[in-house]
């Protein structure tokens, strides 16, 4: 057994794999935060009751993926996907639950693009479903899958609402996997292929396309921990997968720019600011958490290699990179990009021993609520990636605890607080550009099938009715105001 799957079953949380990856040896300290939290880091959290202004032109959006809101998973050639296989098996699925429903968006697509012009959205992010578009081996493109995005980006332009398209938000085709998946180097081939195909369609009008969403969550738990498809627990093939993602990520950039394609591209990162539970944990034990949850995924893609010191990784995972690493590589996945788009759930609070819980706990009992995160990790990359463009392309909590389903003010008050961390992170230097809260609808939460309602909108999976909650409101006025309240 790996230490990584160790962890899983100890139960460590969805995005804090803290030290799956990581060997007894030291490392040089660089960039991560070396401060205990509770320290208040900056004036994020001053009170008063001013609106605070977002930049003019601020895009306010709400972000879904294909599999978790689409259905109809055998609709106009559409084929299998790795997570169709992974919830086949219903001891996958906390609830025991698949999508083959979900919010049946795709056929209810336009009542909520009504729903989304109504809440003023002014920026969209969804995901294109790979398998709708390269169905077979074949590698034959189907227009009809194409044409359901199609028909997407041009209802969302009528409405005028901004088109934000994920190229991979974690459904790749069944037979892709069969023949090796992203732990075959011509994984990244198959991507810019499949990319090209959807630039050529949609690239006249999608505003900004989002490569692969969250490769860290890809590697961690789809091969470190196994926790979602497709379900391996290899730390080696999670380091050859790792940078065949990157190189996919790499090789649609090119094809993007060789489209003519009108928009904009650039990377999802899923961060995780660290910090130390207190004083007594080494600056290098924080330092290679850090490594292991941001620079191993930023580095190669923002600074044009890995991080050198890769010491205090898994040797396993560290092999594995090494065996796919080539040295024409690194060019091709530090292409420039023209936005770096990030996802904020939780920040790494690094014990002696292990992960430490010291915020409060959202219901999915792996996030950690601590606005300030969003904070430091907009104002790090200002400072240290050479002050990207940036986009919040998540971010977002579940919120059933109310006994009013939907008044869900600590949903509000999670939003609130963030918006408010992102407006400061502005004023202070960084440049973001958008903000996109997780989720429109709630929708199926992958292996937590749909036991954690993410949605500004309620969904009763019975009737598919929507009724938007208070958070959809209060949402609302901030977009009108282009400001949050505090
Ligand atoms: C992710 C995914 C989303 C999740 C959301 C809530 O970040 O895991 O992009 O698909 O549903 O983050 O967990």
């Amino acid at each position: 057994m790996t230490r990584s799957s160790e962890l899983a079953q100890r139960g460590i949380g969805r995005r804090q794999l803290l030290g799956g990856c990581l060997a007894a040896s030291s490392m040089a300290a660089v960039g991560c935060t070396a401060r205990a939290p509770g320290t208040s880091m900056h004036s994020a959290e001053a009170s008063t009751t001013m609106p605070r202004p977002f930049p003019s032109g601020f895009a306010w959006g709400v972000a879904t993926s294909a599999f978790q809101i689409e259905g109809s998973l055998t609709s106009d050639g559409r084929t299998a996907s790795i997570w169709d296989t992974y919830t086949a098996d219903k001891a996958h699925v906390a609830d025991r639950s698949n999508a083959t429903v979900a919010c049946d968006h795709y056929r209810r697509w336009e009542a909520d693009l009504d729903l989304m012009k109504q809440l003023g959205l002014g920026s969209y992010r969804f995901s294109i479903a790979w398998p709708r578009i390269v169905p077979a081996n074949d590698r034959r493109i189907n227009s009809a899958g194409l044409a359901f995005y199609d028909r997407l980006v041009d209802g969302l332009v009528a409405r005028g609402i901004t088109p934000v398209a994920t190229l991979f938000h974690w459904d790749l085709p069944q037979y892709l996997q069969d023949a090796g998946g992203w732990e075959n180097r011509d994984s990244a081939g198959w991507f810019a292929d499949y990319a090209q195909a959807v630039f050529a369609k949609l690239g006249d009008r999608v505003g900004s396309w989002a490569t692969i969403n969250e490769t860290k969550i890809i590697v961690q738990m789809g091969y470190q921990q196994g926790t979602m498809a497709p379900g391996q627990r290899d730390a080696r093939v999670s380091g050859r997968v790792m940078h065949h993602l990157n190189l996919a990520h790499g090789r649609a950039v090119q094809a993007f720019r060789a489209s003519g394609a009108v928009g904009r591209i650039g990377p999802c990162f899923a961060v995780a600011p660290c910090y130390p539970a207190d004083a007594s944990v080494p600056p290098e034990v924080v330092d290679g958490i850090d490594l292991q949850e941001n620079r191993l995924y930023l580095d190669p893609l923002l600074r044009g290699g890995y991080p050198t010191k890769l010491d205090r990784l898994d040797p396993g995972f560290v092999a594995g990179l090494n065996s796919a690493v080539r040295p024409e590589d690194a060019a091709v996945i530090a292409g420039k990009v023209d936005f770096v788009g990030l996802t904020y759930y939780s920040p790494a609070i690094v014990g002696s021993t292990g992960p430490v819980q010291r915020y409060p706990v959202a219901s999915n009992h792996w996030q950690q609520i601590f606005p300030q995160g969003l904070y430091d990790v907009l104002t790090r990359l200002h400072r240290e990636y050479d002050d990207p463009s940036i986009v919040v392309l998540e971010n977002g909590v579940p919120d059933d605890s109310g006994e009013d389903p939907v008044n869900d003010q600590r949903r509000i008050e999670f939003l609130r607080s963030h918006l408010v961390a992102a407006q400061q992170a502005v004023a202070d230097g960084a440049r973001l550009t958008g903000y996109h809260a997780w989720s429109l609808l709630d929708n199926f939460e992958w292996a937590q099938g749909y036991t954690q309602r993410y949605g500004l909108v309620r969904v009763d999976f019975d009737t598919q009715s929507r009724t938007r909650k208070a958070s959809a409101a209060w949402y609302a006025k901030v977009i009108a105001a282009n400001a949050v309240t505090v």
